[in-house]
């Protein structure tokens, strides 16, 4: 096997080193400089590759020895190593669809424009806590190629996997599909609404009858899709009764199939709060019960789980002000969800990388509970002529996590909340949303007095 891994982030290194094992000839391209990546490779050091760096070497990679080249994520279709191989009749596909095809293990496969990192991790808990094997990988920060190859035939992979890396299978077929919701994102990447759409469906198109898909009832483009689908469908609803599936019933979450009834929490025992974290606790119970995981286990999971760092994250309560970090806000609908689940006043710091999405319905969704706003980023301009549009003034514009931060201290009177959730990606200021979000706490603890480090 020889295979060009395209890309050396986090994915393409647990490609490289999933390949290693595997046996493989092994060439690498990036389009950064040997210099820059030097960390990178000294982590491969032992491994035998092949490297080609920056667009002038692509010419000296030997295309007709390739039998496909491995896709990191966040590389767009367009770009000339791209271009190159598609032409040459090379097969390029993401890490996750070469992850399917090397593993032994079952998948869990979590995706959704929003809630699949918190989706993901409980059903990881659930897993652990039944006693069985399971690695959670993918998009939430570990190159899922790599655990695919470590992993037994009765090991599950629980990987939450992303729009970009859907966009690069053919045959990837997990054994459960958890499909969150659909909404707009990712429009630079993949252009139309419609494309976003067909990549996020292609975690359901390859199922059969014997794996199942866990979904939302209320997610029209969802419940239009699964008319198609070959796989037994779990539904979820945190608006109504439904007639089989996971729901509501006297504030109890109930899981009804044609054979039993059966209640597994009482939703006010769930600890993360808000609407959107009771429909990913339902998605996390779908994807278990079709595992043949007891609602108990489920049910101690879900009093216990304190949620995902950089998700509504509690940071900490300074002069009677409380400080929520929501960095993995990356997209207006997501941080909307996270509006909702905190209370009013709210001082919210938002922009960052311009994705080309619609803040509209981000700033409609204000609705006298933010009172002010913070804004930096490349999006600051953006979102400030969209926040006047809708008559909402009280606005700040900054230039640093560090100035925001000050300005939140400044403004905030007690009872007031503080919320990070930039409703964009943190490229541009920041290498991705983890480290985003740690700057962010650093400066809350730094101003709050809990530490002196500035
Ligand atoms: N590169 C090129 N050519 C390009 C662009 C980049 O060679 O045109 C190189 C860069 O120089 C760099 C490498 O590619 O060395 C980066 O690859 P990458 O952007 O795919 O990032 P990774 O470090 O491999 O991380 C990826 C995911 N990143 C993206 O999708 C942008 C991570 O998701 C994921 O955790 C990781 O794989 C493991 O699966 C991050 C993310 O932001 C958290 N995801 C998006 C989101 O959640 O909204 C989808």
């Amino acid at each position: 096997m020889k295979v060009l891994v395209v890309g050396l982030g986090v994915s393409g290194i647990a490609c490289i080193k999933g390949l290693n094992k595997l046996g493989a000839k092994i060439y690498a391209y990036d389009e950064s400089s040997r210099e820059k990546l030097q960390d990178r490779i000294v982590e491969l050091k032992g491994i035998n590759v092949e490297y080609f760096f920056g667009e002038d070497e692509i010419d000296n990679i030997n295309l007709g020895e390739l039998d496909y080249a491995i896709k990191s994520p966040g590389i767009k279709y367009e770009v000339p190593i791209i271009q190159k191989l598609i032409k040459n009749n090379i097969e390029v596909i993401s890490d996750v669809e070469a992850a399917y095809r090397v593993t032994k293990a079952q998948i869990v496969s979590v995706t959704g424009t929003n809630g699949k990192t918190t989706t993901t991790s409980l059903i990881g808990e659930i897993i652990k806590e039944s006693g069985r094997n399971c690695k959670v990988t993918g998009n939430i920060g570990y190159g899922m190629f790599e655990d695919a190859v470590n992993s037994e035939e009765e090991d599950i992979l629980v990987a939450e996997v992303s729009s970009f890396q859907l966009a690069g299978t053919h045959r990837y077929k997990p054994h459960i599909s958890v499909i969150t919701n659909i909404t707009s994102d990712h429009l630079d990447f993949h252009h139309t609404l419609e494309n976003y759409m067909e990549a996020k469906l292609k975690n359901l198109v390859n199922l059969d009858e014997n794996d199942y898909a866990v979904l939302n009832y209320e997610d029209e483009i969802i419940k239009k899709f699964s008319d198609n689908i070959k796989g037994r469908k779990i539904f979820f609803s945190s608006e109504r009764i439904l007639d089989e599936g996971i729901f509501v019933e006297n504030n109890q979450l109930i899981y009804k199939s044609s054979l039993r009834k059966e209640v597994i929490i009482n939703v006010n025992d769930i600890f993360i709060p808000g609407k959107h974290n009771l429909e990913n606790a339902m998605a996390a119970a779908g994807a278990a019960l079709a595992l043949g995981i007891e609602g108990r286990v489920i049910s101690k999971v879900l009093k216990e789980f304190k949620g995902v760092e950089h998700r509504l994250e509690y940071v900490g309560e300074f002069n009677k002000v409380k400080f929520y970090n929501d960095s993995k806000g990356t997209n207006p609908d997501s941080s909307i969800k996270a509006i909702e689940g905190i209370d009013k006043p709210i001082i919210l710091i938002a922009g960052g990388y311009d994705k080309q999405a619609s803040f509209d319905d981000f700033i409609k969704s204000f609705n006298n509970k933010v009172k002010a706003l913070i804004l930096l980023g490349q999006t600051a301009e953006k979102i400030e002529g969209c926040a006047r549009k809708y008559k909402f003034n009280n606005i700040y514009k900054v230039n640093t996590m560090d100035e925001a931060v000050k300005k939140s201290f400044e403004l905030a009177v007690e009872g007031d909340n503080v919320l990070l959730s930039p409703a964009c990606a943190s490229w541009g200021m920041y290498p991705n949303y983890e480290v985003r979000g740690r700057d962010f706490k650093e400066r809350v603890n730094y101003y709050g007095g809990n530490s002196t480090k500035n």
